[in-house]
This record gives structure tokens, sequence and C-alpha cells, in this order.
């Protein structure tokens, strides 16, 4: 058989260094999987139970491995082209490289209001805005291919190309004739890793010596730079938080490390931000302002390799486009140790306390347990170098306030889309990239309904390639849309929308079994600990369905008094909840108070 364009199109990607390709087949896309036949082993193709979860999986194919290779994603045209969006949108959101391969009708079909014929160019022109094209003649492939996957590395960003069905059939044309108007590309990648200059370091350590109570917020952008985060925080005496993203960046055993920040954040980052006279931001794009400190209250110093990404949200006296690693680097020998080590200590006893009431927070007891449990739980059980994600809902607060991160792990979640049903694709994405790790998905019942239990089906279809078989989806199942009935308890003040917020009840754990996965239903608090060590113990994927109370508030960590007044009179409006909703309130909130 001849050389085709699709052909062309794999020799392309490979010399990229890509294996993994997340797809799902479609008549818009026969010739490239054809071409994927011929190549054999050379690419492993996943096939998902959803277009959208292939772009999920390719997103958080990227999130966990080597930043220098992008996820790619194969849909046909038309449909499967319209369901990856909402799984792009969260890369590109995220800054993640992601190269989206999609079909599309064949050349003389365009414009005759064709079956599945959609104008592809304008339904990626927003997410894959950077770089998408139609590929038109077999001389393109070769120069599209390298840009395609240039820009998303480059950009940390999506692109697209677009192959008409007769295109990807037609022969290859390896090398485009040596005449005015071809393009003779190449693959060589060194990724830019920028420094600032030595008179913005020494400015920047100025801002930084000056400083008596310093705050450091890290973000995504600091996850390769966890020792230079570290040694920066002693040698200021600071405290550091992470926004959602950034999790990762600097383990939770540290003394100083306030966590998460923000609405689903902690209440040392709070004090730490409210209080600090210096605040260094290093990675981070964290959008909620009111948590950071007042502007005027700290001199502010930002590091990011985005510059689109400076100054937006603190007015900074510096901002500098840099590497994380590389900066902090080099700055390091700029900063003179804090001598007076009170800030720091101040922090850490707040951060003593706060770990303390957490527990007590999961460890109360629930209708029929607090949601916080199996977090609580899983956090003396995580084994090392786990890789855990979460999808948005409550679990994205208990994970971003339980989860204790160790050294070596990885952790993520749809942090800027904030969209449902990453969670079971990013761990299935992350099986792929380390196949050797064990992967946990915390996922609310919402999510595992919308898209999340036929994903199973997956994790059972490809585990036993998998070295370490161990994929566990935590369900929270507690019959609710629950992070949304807060939200319109706390900010709109209304009670809780039977009509809306309710979600069928399913059997989680039996539903595993009976596609031969292994599944649990725990409704007992103590039951949960057992049952982690079981699954933790599996010779394969599994659920551990956990019926928790929808009555425990995710508290922000300082929570305004018009919230309060709007969430009082929600429940004062007749939410049918209100009963056990004040109870858990009193006694949850009682707990956070008394820490302060
Ligand atoms: C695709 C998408 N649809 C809707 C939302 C709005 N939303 C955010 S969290 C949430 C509730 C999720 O419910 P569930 O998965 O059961 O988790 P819970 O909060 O109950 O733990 C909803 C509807 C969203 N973020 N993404
Ligand atoms: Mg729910």
């Amino acid at each position: 058989m001849a050389h085709t364009v699709a052909d062309h199109l794999l020799d392309r990607l490979e010399e990229w260094g890509i294996r993994t390709i997340f797809g799902y087949s479609g008549d818009g896309i026969n010739g490239i999987l054809g071409a994927l036949d011929r190549a054999g082993d050379r690419f492993d193709f996943i096939q998902p139970r959803h277009e959208e979860m292939a772009a999920f999986m390719a997103g958080g194919f990227a999130k966990f491995t080597d930043e220098d290779i992008p996820g790619v994603c194969l849909a046909t045209s038309g449909p499967g082209a319209i369901h990856l969006l909402n799984g792009l949108y969260d890369a590109k959101m995220d800054h993640q490289p992601v190269v989206a391969i999609v079909g599309q009708k064949s050349r003389m079909s365009l414009g005759a209001s064709y079956q599945q014929e959609v104008d592809l160019l304008s339904l990626f022109k927003d997410v894959a805005g950077d770089f998408v094209q139609v590929v038109m003649v077999p001389e393109q492939i070769r120069h599209l291919v390298d840009r395609a996957i240039r820009i998303s590395l480059s950009e940390r960003t999506v692109t697209c190309l677009i192959i008409p069905d007769d295109v990807q059939a037609l022969d290859a044309v390896e090398s485009p004739p040596r005449e005015h108007g071809a393009a003779f590309s190449g693959s060589a990648f060194t990724r830019h890793r920028p420094v600032p200059s030595p008179e913005d370091l020494a400015q920047a350590a100025d801002i930084l010596n000056a400083g008596e109570r310093v705050a450091m917020l890290v973000g995504a952008g600091a996850l390769g730079a966890t020792d230079e985060v570290i040694q920066v925080a002693n040698r200021m005496g600071a405290g550091v938080a992470k926004a959602l993203l950034g999790k990762a960046a600097v383990p939770d055993d540290e003394a100083f490390v306030t966590g998460s920040i923000g609405l689903l954040g902690t209440a040392p980052s709070w004090r730490l931000m409210m209080e600090c006279d210096t605040f260094l931001m290093i990675g981070s794009g964290f959008p909620y302002a009111e948590f950071l400190p007042p502007e005027g209250q700290a001199r502010g110093v930002q590091i990011d390799i985005d510059p689109k990404l400076l100054s937006i949200r603190y007015p900074m006296e510096l901002a500098l486009v840099g590497d994380a690693q590389a900066t902090l680097s080099a700055l390091l020998p700029l900063l003179q140790p804090k001598e007076d080590r009170s800030w720091q200590e101040g922090i850490e006893d707040d951060v003593e306390r706060w770990w303390e009431m957490i527990g007590r927070q999961a460890t109360m007891d629930g209708e029929p347990m607090a949601p916080q449990r199996p977090f609580w739980e899983l956090n003396i059980r995580l084994p090392d170098r786990a890789i855990v994600t979460t999808d948005s809902g409550t679990a994205a607060s208990w994970y971003a306030r339980h989860i204790k991160m160790r050294r070596g792990m990885m952790g993520s979640l749809s942090g800027n889309l904030a969209s449902m049903v990453p969670g079971v694709p990013y761990a299935i994405a992350a099986k792929f990239a380390h196949p050797d790790r064990p992967a946990i998905a915390f996922v609310g019942d919402g999510a595992m309904q919308m898209l999340g239990l036929n994903e199973l089906i997956t994790a059972r279809d490809y585990y036993p390639r998998w070295a370490d078989p161990r994929l566990i989806v935590c369900v929270l199942n507690n019959g609710d849309l629950n992070m949304v009935t807060w939200e319109m308890r706390a900010f709109e003040g209304n009670p809780r929308f039977e009509e809306s917020q309710e979600v069928p009840s399913f059997p989680y754990a039996d539903f595993a079994e009976m596609i031969g996965l292994r599944g649990i239903k725990v409704e007992k608090p103590e039951e949960v600990g057992p049952a982690w060590d079981q699954l933790l113990a599996a010779d394969r994927p599994s659920v551990l369905e956990v019926v928790c109370d929808p009555d425990v508030p995710t508290i922000p960590p300082h929570v305004t008094l018009d919230q309060f007044g709007k969430y009082m009179s929600s429940l004062l409006k007749g939410d049918s909840e209100t009963l056990g909703v004040l109870w858990q309130s009193a006694r949850q909130g009682w707990q956070s108070i008394t820490t302060r």
C-alpha cells in the first residue's frame, strides 16, 4: 500500500516523540485509523467511551508527563469534533500542550450542506486560536504537524489540525517541491527557560530582603521548583500557600506550608495573605483577588513564564518573566537569611493547629458520616508516588484541604475551567503516563453519572497493561449536586431547589463489581479505613463508594457576614434540609472558628 498522508502524519508525530493517542473512531478519520493499524506498536491508541474523555485524557496526560511532549486526541468530523471541546478548553485554560486532530468531510463535499459537515475552523477558532489549520494538500502535512506541536509546546496551549478524509488517503509527499511558496520545517525543539536580568534579580532581592513578613503563593508553574521554593521560604522565613494546580509543588509536611488558598483554601493561607508585608507569587494565575493581600498592604514580586499573566491579580512592584526553577536558583544567592524567625514560627503554629482541626472535622459524625472522612483516612495510607485527581464538586474542597501531598506525589483537577467530569479520565491518563504508580480519583455522584461511570469500562479494559493495576475511584455518594447547593445557599441566599439538585440513586460499587472491577460501599465511618486498605491491596481498579452527609458545609476560610446572612436566610426560607444543615454548620463552623 502506498504511503499516505495519514501515514506521513504518524511519522511526523513519532518524530516528535508522541506515542500515545486518545481517540474515538468515525468515518471522518478512517484514513488515520487505517494508518494507525499499519503502524502497529509504534503507537498506543487508547479508546475511551466519549470524545470529551479523549480530550480530558490528552490534557491529563500532558499534566502528568514531561512538558515537551503534548497530549494528542483524535476525533471524527462533525459530532466527534464537537464532543472534544470541553476537554480541550480545560487543557487550554490550565495551560497544557494538547494537539487535537480531527477529520472533516472530503473536499468535494464541503459547502454542500453535507451530512456531518460542520465549520470546524470556526468551531476550533477560539479553543485552538493559536493554531488551527486545514490540511488541503499533502505538501502541508510536514509543516502543519511541526507547527501544531511546536506551538502547543511553546505556548502551552491547544492546537488543532483538521484533515479532510480524502486528503488522508492521498499519497504522501515527504518533502515539498523546491519551489517558491514551499516550507521546509523541522522538529528540533528546546524549551526556553527564561531568567530575568541580574539587575531585575537584584531588585527582587532588595524587596524581599526588606520584608519582615514574607508570604509566598505558588502555582502549577512552580511544580518543577520544589527544592528552590523550599530554600527561598527557609531563607526568607516565609510561609507558602498553594493554588490548587500547584498543590504538588511543595510537600504539605513542610511546617511553613499553609496549604490551599481561596474558597477551598485554609485559614492559615488566609491569615498569611492578610498579615504579610511582602508578597512573592510564583507560577500562578490564581483568580480570586480577595484572597490575596489587600492592595497596598504588601510589596509584590511576581515570577511567571507568561508575561500576559503578570500583575493582573495584585499590582506588583516588580513583575518578572522567568522560569520558576531557574529564576529562584538565580535569586537564592542574593537573599539574606532572615534572623527574626517569629513570623515563620507563627505560621507554623497556625498550620499545626489547622491540621488538628481538620482531623477533628473529618472524624465528626454525620449522616451517615462527614464527607471529609475518606480523604482523611486516605492520608494515613496514601502510597508513595501516588497520583491523586479530583472532580469539581465538594470533592475539590476536601482534596484541597485534606490531602497531604508528599514529595514525589502528583495531583490535579480542572483548575481554571472547573469542569465536572475530569476526575476519572485524568486518573486513567495518569495510569498511561505512569503505569507503575497508583492513581486515586475523588468524584461526586453527579459527575459519576454524567460520564464517569462509563469510563470505568475503559479502566477495566486497559488495566491488565498497567504494571501497578491500582486505580481507585472514590465516589462521594451524597445524592446531591452538593457544591452548587451550597453555592446557592451562600451566594444567593436561596434554599436547595430539589428538582435541580437531586442526583438519582445508583449502585456505584455494585456496578464496578458487575463489570469485573472491585467495589466496596461504606455507610459507616469506621468502615472507610479498612475499605481503603482492601482496595489499595486490590489487583485491579476499583470503586470506593462512600455514602456521606450533604449537610456538611464547605465553609470558606473566612465567611463574610454578607454570605453568612444570605446563608441563614436561605435556611429560614424553608430549605428542605434545614435541620441537618443547621446542626452540621454549627458543629463544623465552631471547629473552624475555635482554631482562629
Ligand atoms: C460540566 C459542568 N456542569 C456543571 C457544573 C456546575 N457544577 C459545579 S460542581 C457541581 C455539582 C457536582 O455534583 P457532584 O458531582 O455530585 O459533586 P458534589 O458537589 O455533590 O460532591 C455542579 C453542577 C460544572 N462545573 N461543570
Ligand atoms: Mg453529589
